[in-house]
């Protein structure tokens, strides 16, 4: 293949020009939010945009790195923000970096041994999600939480593992402030 480049756009995050986008809307989030009654409210009235992803495809194999962007909108599902699905890569031990240019948010990772962390997404910080953590990035802020990302291309996506299980921590609004508690829904297997 050639060299190619592309052009992020800000503050929207879109890169032009881009091989796919990927929309999530509530509908596609059943049960990762804590507060289902919250949720089937919110989804009664409208199935509301939550993030997009802009990437540029190579070819999905070992040597090849895949990047793109990702933005989350500004909301919450009762009192928990906006965020992706999150993920384990397929292949367990790939890693990512993730370069906030726009709003504010957190990445919640975790292994699958049970250790947890959440670090501060703002612009200009440049974020290592080592191998085996799975990441989900939430909007904490009032504006889109915009980045860029870079992963193997061999990486893939497991999504059933969080779908199950949920993460161990969730960030929700306590006194119009970020709290980082325990997930009530988490599954232990
Ligand atoms: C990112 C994510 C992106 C959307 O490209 O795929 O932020 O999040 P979900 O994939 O969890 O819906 C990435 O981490 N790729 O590996
Ligand atoms: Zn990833």
């Amino acid at each position: 293949m050639n060299p190619f480049a592309s052009n992020i756009h800000l503050p929207e995050g879109l890169l032009t020009p881009h091989h796919t986008r990927i929309t999530r809307r509530l509908s596609s989030m059943k049960g990762q939010y804590a507060d289902q009654p919250a949720f089937d409210t919110m989804l009664a009235k409208e199935d509301t945009l939550i993030y997009e992803v802009y990437e540029n495809k190579v070819p999905e194999v070992r040597g090849q790195l895949l990047h793109g962007t990702s933005i989350v909108h500004p909301g919450k599902v009762g009192d928990e923000y906006f965020m992706t699905k999150g993920h384990f890569h397929k292949v367990l031990a790939t890693a990512e970096v993730y370069y906030c240019l726009h709003g504010h948010g957190f990445m919640m990772m975790e292994t699958p041994e049970g250790e947890s962390s959440a670090m501060e997404l703002l612009p200009g910080m440049v974020l290592y999600v080592p191998p085996c953590w799975a990441h989900r990035s939430i909007n904490i802020g009032n504006d889109d939480l915009v980045t860029l990302f870079i992963y193997p291309g061999d990486a893939g996506h497991d999504y059933g593992t969080i779908e199950t299980k949920g993460f161990r921590k969730i960030i929700v609004e306590n006194d119009s402030q970020p709290a980082i508690v325990d997930n009530p829904h988490w599954l232990a297997k």
